[in-house]
């Protein structure tokens, strides 16, 4: 491990004039955010071609930075500062560049190019570290293309759920035909799992997406824990007709019965502190403006901080939802898609990251993150630990208006850095 201790951070991140990092890393995610799905904002969902050019920029970022780095079989992106010792273990830095609709440009981004900065500094000052250090740029987090989340980090962690394969995005074309047509092969995947006895933690950097670190005037926060989430496709099959000349009460309007569902789901989950439910898609396929709707699809993510209550709302919407089928003479489908557990930050993670504030000269402040993120893949996998990075417009994130400054950037990046520079086993 480090030799005796001894803190080389100050030392080498004095090499680094104050700010470098920060500005550095705001460029890198202007540049990135210049490939896009959509003209008018940025949007880069799993293996597009705006998706794969940002994975090829990674890379090219990555090798120049002094890592070895390839494009695994999913899309991962993953970068190599290999240790003076071949055999040493793996601590992994990680997080994902794929992005929601209409997306900000920090939201997993800046985990990656937090971890680039650092290495290329190590690099530029001739280090190498006693252990070896992968940066991973996880390709599909959001889950936005297929409906489910984590399937880069998932396949590093060795949970990748072969049922993926089969979902389908929205022109039809299912996971595992996209991973071939880009020349990926899915039967590879189970070999991209790390070896458990192999790692020495998993660590990721993440703009908050919310106001804490605001109203607690710090640049960055040390995570607690990760609220998992359940996610559900519903369909509701009712019967289309005539705008103009069905009586309101001969109808069974599949949009109207959605309205139901989305509104039920808002005044249960108000009901309880820490109690989230979103419908973020709804959608009559094949709509007309004078047509009943006789389909209407929706999306529901559930989450609480804690579990009980989390289910203790889906056994109540469920209920809700027998109901609506019986008032409204309607088919109801729910299919759940996915399942996370909420995930605690290890306590050595924590510490970790608690000194490394300390010896920043900020006090250390611990938080839970509502939102999910790629470190639940590695929970019972390795030691997970995250530090949040406040962002400004009051959190505000999975949006435009999604911002950060240099200067946060900055100290989180000498923060990462002064933790893999005084990391022992
Ligand atoms: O949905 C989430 O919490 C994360 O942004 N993927
Ligand atoms: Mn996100
Ligand atoms: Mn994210």
């Amino acid at each position: 491990m480090v030799s005796g201790g001894q803190t080389h951070a100050k030392a080498s991140a004095a090499v680094a004039a104050p700010g470098t990092f920060g500005a550095r890393i705001l460029d890198l995610a202007d540049r990135l955010a210049k490939w896009s799905d959509s003209q008018d904002n940025l949007t880069c969902t799993y293996l597009t071609s705006a998706h794969r050019a940002v994975a090829g920029q990674l890379r090219e970022w990555m090798r120049e930075a002094g890592m070895t780095a390839e494009i695994d079989t999913v899309g991962n992106v993953v970068g190599r500062f290999a240790a003076l010792d071949p055999g040493a273990k793996i601590l992994i830095i990680g997080s994902h560049y794929d992005t929601v609709r209409n997306a900000g440009k920090y939201d997993g981004r800046l985990g990656i190019l937090a971890a680039l900065v650092v290495v290329e500094h190590l690099n530029a000052i001739g280090r190498r570290l006693p252990f070896n250090f992968e940066v991973i740029a996880f390709s599909e987090e959001e889950g936005v293309r297929f409906g489910t989340a984590y399937l880069g980090s998932s396949a590093v962690a060795g949970r990748f759920d072969r049922q993926v394969l089969e979902r389908r995005d929205a022109s039809g074309l299912s996971v595992a035909e996209l991973i071939r047509s880009t020349g990926g092969n899915p039967d590879a995947i189970p070999a991209l799992a790390r070896q458990a006895q192999k790692l020495l933690g998993y660590l990721e950097v993440h703009i908050e997406q919310g106001p804490v670190l605001l109203q607690e005037k710090l640049p960055v926060g040390i995570v607690t824990a990760v609220a998992g989430s359940v996610r559900y496709l519903i369909s509701i099959i009712g019967v289309s007709g005539h705008a103009g000349t069905v009586p309101m009460t001969a109808r069974n309007d599949a949009a109207a019965a959605a309205a139901e569902i989305v509104l039920f789901a808002e005044r249960r989950c108000r009901q309880a502190q820490g109690l989230v439910g979103t419908v973020g898609q709804l959608t009559v396929p094949n709509g007309a403006i004078n047509v009943i709707p006789g389909r209407c699809e929706l999306s529901l993510d559930i989450r609480a901080d804690d579990v009980t209550k989390r289910d203790a709302a889906i056994a109540d919407l469920f209920a809700e939802i027998e109901q609506i089928k019986k008032r409204r003479g309607v088919a109801i489908e729910v299919a759940e898609v996915q399942r996370t557990p909420t995930v605690a930050c290890s306590p050595r993670m924590q510490g970790l990251l608690a000194d490394a504030i300390v010896r920043a000269g900020i006090r250390p402040h611990y938080l839970p993150s509502g939102a999910g993120h790629d470190a639940v893949m590695f929970d019972g996998i390795t030691d997970i630990g995250m530090l949040f990075v406040r962002c400004g417009n009051g959190g505000i994130s999975h949006s435009p208006l999604e911002s950060l400054t240099a200067d946060d950037a900055d100290v989180a990046a000498r923060i990462l850095l002064d933790v893999i520079m005084n990391f022992q086993e």
